[in-house]
């Protein structure tokens, strides 16, 4: 999310959406090329955690500091309009298992964003520095925000950006809805050659007209060497290999980093209106990450 300019192929790409499929990914060996296995494999067993948080402990208390960095400040690459704060004003437990991130209309203490006095705080964690993989089975139970110009997110970027920098570093997003779209989510890889407008995904939509906003909701990537499988609630609707990618490099034989939160407006969301009441907030139950 941080650098990508526009969004205007999301409009083709909601097209390709698929709803389909009861088969959970959590019995894939890893492995591109792998049949699937059945539920009580082996493989299946054999997944070992790697980063697990559930979001226990008081009520308004941080995130856990050994787990997860906040990032701070503004961010004028999409026009995003919330001010990133620290600690646990935009980003805490609820003391019911659950991370809490909550945007909010308001500005105490006179934050400056790229369009001038900030209009509202909200909240981003990564786990830079602090947690990273490649492959694995990534999940995060989630439930998100309603409203125009609410953009919750869970996705990964490449380990290696501070030195090939973005898009070479390659960027997962492993979930993003916008508000005007409650029904739907979206999957996306962005790499050298197909990065911001650019960008390869899919779209996930609810059946019967339901939002995501009205309850909690699995969101996951299967990811081995050359593939990418992205699922909601378990189910599969969309896979990635170097075949998708236009003869451009495949970015994801390698260590990423997790990121969650909740931006404010900007390009693609559109910015909040009459119609957005205040505070919104995604709600987290769980980030789980495995080995397959
Ligand atoms: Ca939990």
């Amino acid at each position: 999310m941080t650098v990508r300019s526009s969004w205007r192929r999301r409009a083709s790409l909601y097209a390709a959406s698929l709803a389909c499929c009861a088969a959970s990914l959590a019995a894939v060996p890893t492995g591109a090329s792998a049949a699937p296995a059945p539920m009580d494999s082996p493989a299946n067993a054999a997944a070992a955690a790697t980063f697990t948080d559930d979001f226990n402990g008081a009520a308004g208390s941080a995130v856990d500091g050994g787990k997860w960095q906040i990032e701070t400040g503004d961010n004028v690459n999409n026009h995003e309009r919330q001010y990133y704060t620290a600690g646990n004003s935009n980003a805490a437990l609820d003391g019911q298992g659950n991370l809490v991130i909550t945007a909010r209309k308001e500005n105490p203490n006179n934050y400056q964003c790229w369009y001038g006095r900030c209009e509202y705080t909200s909240a981003r964690l990564n786990t830079s520095g602090k947690f990273t993989q490649a492959y694995g089975h990534v999940e995060a139970r989630m439930k998100v925000p309603r409203g125009q110009g609410m953009w919750p997110a869970f996705w990964m970027l490449g380990d290696d950006i501070g030195s090939v920098g973005w898009p070479a570093s390659g960027e997962i997003d492993v979930m993003e809805n916008v508000g005007f779209e409650p029904g739907t989510v979206h999957g996306t890889l962005h790499g050298p050659g197909y990065s911001g407008s650019g960008g390869i995904g899919a779209a996930y939509t609810l059946p019967g007209g339901q939002a995501f906003a009205d309850g909690f909701h699995t969101f996951a990537v299967d990811w081995a060497p050359n593939s990418v499988k992205w699922s909601v609630d378990g189910n599969v609707y969309q896979t990635r290999t170097p075949a998708d990618v236009g003869g451009n490099q495949w970015a994801f034989n390698k260590p990423f980093f997790l990121i969650l939160n909740l931006a404010v407006g900007g390009y693609w969301p559109g910015d909040p209106d009459g119609s957005t009441s205040f505070p919104q907030q995604l709600v987290v139950d769980y980030v789980h990450v495995t080995t397959q």
